[in-house]
């Protein structure tokens, strides 16, 4: 049987289900840059540049191995602009038997090869993405035997699953989790290891020239360029975050340090979602490091959480729970995005600090996420629309099955609670313990209320009072409501009035 196989630009791993079972005598790959897939949100620069010469470096090496490789660049002349146009031009080019393609990371992309089998009149295929340790199906299942989802079970039966950190039944060290031993704050004179930059050979050239020209009006800088786009490069960034940055992970895994934007974190999130790394090789070279004594179980039990719990836990909330996630609102928040989510441009320095760096470099670790950009979307109620659109557009890792859960889920508390026990707001207190930013800030940490105090001190108890209907009956904030409850009314009328005047401004575009 003559089969195309489609790999579309997140399916980079020689791996991949779709292309098992290739038959070179016949078989041929389809691979190709369309403006549907670059321009449906207008993704940062940098992140269309990197995904495009990961695919042309991944499309060279498989016609390297001898595999018929139809690549079509995005200036290629006959470029229809979408998936489904491309695969239609092949048909039409050429005679096939069937198609077979990787389950896609987005329901969207889903939804429209669904149609293809009756719009082509040809059978498709649609195999399992199996470079993930959950199938949907398995999650499905795990999700339906539980009252109440929560990451700390799931992750404890993939430990067990996969035999990773396991002594016998119970968990090495005799603890699941070591997050009470991961939240250092930055202590001074830190010397975090400069992070990896990738050569960029004519390949990359000729992709940033490209970019440069037909995205201009996209958010973020592509220069400087450090990306790896290959399987080899990606496994150089992986070597060298266990060499380098693994013993410090779990210590400084929330800390920020003005200057610092990739601090002790491993950088492969981008090389994990498009498929030039594989989660259980990562997890399996950490696991090496603990076993050889090169790494902390702190820092190593860290990662592997990250990856074989929250990542695949995200996933399994997504297939689960599409469509209708990415409409759910629980607080019914309105509110737009500010300018400075592109600009940069306001006073308070934590969220100057952390999109800068997003525009500069198309990445921000987790706590810049959760706690500062996240965290103050939350607090001012800004439509989960918006905050969605931003997040899938400005990081290079940012693919819709991760996306969507850890912002409608983690940051938004969108979903009202499926994913996420509770709320993660949180005042300036917080970012000042884990950064060094209200060093530099216009605003004062310390201070509560005034125009010069910290806004996200009174927004915090803003949006508690604004939301006590519906978060009333959460155990987990309870004692918040009592301690906002015990104010003086004068305290509380100054809390409900520098926000009030705090919102208007933002919302009149005044610099805040
Ligand atoms: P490390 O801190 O070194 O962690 C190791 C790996 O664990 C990451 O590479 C990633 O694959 C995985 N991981 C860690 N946390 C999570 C998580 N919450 N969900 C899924 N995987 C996780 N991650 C994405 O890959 N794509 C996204 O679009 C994305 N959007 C996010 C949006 C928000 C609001 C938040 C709070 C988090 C988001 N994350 C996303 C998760 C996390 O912030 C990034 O995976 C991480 O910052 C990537 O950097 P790193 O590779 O240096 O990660
Ligand atoms: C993110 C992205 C971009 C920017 N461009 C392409 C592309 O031109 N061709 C392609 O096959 N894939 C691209 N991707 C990744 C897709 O968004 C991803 O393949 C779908 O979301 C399906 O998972
Ligand atoms: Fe951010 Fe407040 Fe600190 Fe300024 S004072 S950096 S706004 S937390």
């Amino acid at each position: 049987m003559k089969s195309l196989r489609l790999i579309l630009g997140d399916q980079l791993s020689r791996s991949i289900s779709s292309l098992v079972d290739f038959d070179s005598s016949q078989d041929r790959v389809l691979m190709c840059e369309v403006w549907e897939e670059a321009t449906h949100v207008k993704h940062h620069k940098k992140k269309i540049a990197f995904l495009f010469s990961a695919m042309r470096h991944f499309a060279k090496s498989l016609q390297e191995e001898g595999l018929n490789v139809a690549f079509v660049p995005l200036d290629d002349p006959k470029n229809s602009g979408s998936l489904k146009g491309e695969v239609k031009r092949m048909l039409q080019s050429e005679k096939f038997d069937r198609i077979i393609v990787t389950f896609p990371g987005e329901f969207r992309v889903l939804e429209d090869i669904k149609h293809w089998e009756a719009d082509f009149g040809l059978p498709i295929e649609v195999r399992e993405d199996d470079r993930f340790l959950c199938s949907p199906i398995e999650f499905t299942h795990w999700a339906k035997s539980r009252k109440q989802l929560r990451m700390e079970y799931f992750y404890r039966d993939m430990r067990k699953k996969y035999n990773i950190l396991m002594d016998g039944q119970d968990p090495v060290g005799g603890q699941w989790n070591y997050d009470s031993e991961n939240r250092k704050p930055p202590k001074e004179g830190l010397n975090v290891p400069k992070s990896f930059v990738g050569e960029m050979d004519a390949i990359t050239q000729e992709v940033i020239a490209m970019v440069a020209e037909r995205f201009d009006s996209h958010f973020g800088d592509l220069d400087p360029f450090y990306f790896a786009v290959t399987r080899a490069d990606a496994l150089e960034v992986l070597k060298l975050f266990i060499e380098e940055r693994l013993n410090h992970f779990g210590d400084y895994q929330d800390a920020m340090i003005q200057g610092e934007a990739w601090m002790y974190h491993s950088h492969i999130s981008f090389y994990l979602n498009c498929g030039l790394l594989d989660p259980l090789e990562c997890v399996q070279a950490v696991e090496i490091a603990f076993q050889k004594g090169k790494a902390p179980l702190n820092a190593v039990e860290g990662f592997i959480r990250q990856i074989i719990g929250w990542r695949e836990y995200v996933r399994g909330i997504y297939w689960l729970k599409m469509p209708e996630y990415s409409s759910e609102n629980f607080f019914e928040a309105k509110r737009n995005l500010p300018p400075f989510y592109w600009t940069a441009q306001t006073k308070m320095n934590c969220l100057h600090q952390c999109v800068s760096e997003t525009k500069q470099n198309a990445y921000a670790h987790h706590i810049q996420r959760l706690m500062v950009l996240g965290n103050f979307a939350l607090l001012t109620g800004i439509d989960p629309k918006f905050v969605n659109e931003w997040f899938l557009v400005v990081y290079a890792d940012a693919h819709e099955w991760v996306e969507l859960p850890n912002v409608s889920g983690m940051i938004l508390f969108a979903d009202g609670g499926y994913l996420a026990s509770k709320p993660y707001a949180a005042g300036g207190a917080y970012i000042k313990k884990m950064s060094n930013y209200c060093k530099s800030c216009d605003y004062k940490v310390a201070k509560k209320n005034g125009p010069d105090a910290c806004p996200f001190n009174y927004l915090y108890w803003d949006f508690l009072d604004r939301n006590r209907e519906k978060l009333k009956g959460n155990p987990r904030i309870g004692m918040m409501y009592r301690t906002f409850d015990r104010m003086s009314e004068e305290k509380q009328s100054s809390i409900r009035e520098d926000s009030s005047k705090f919102l208007k401004d933002m919302d009149h575009e005044v610099i805040v």
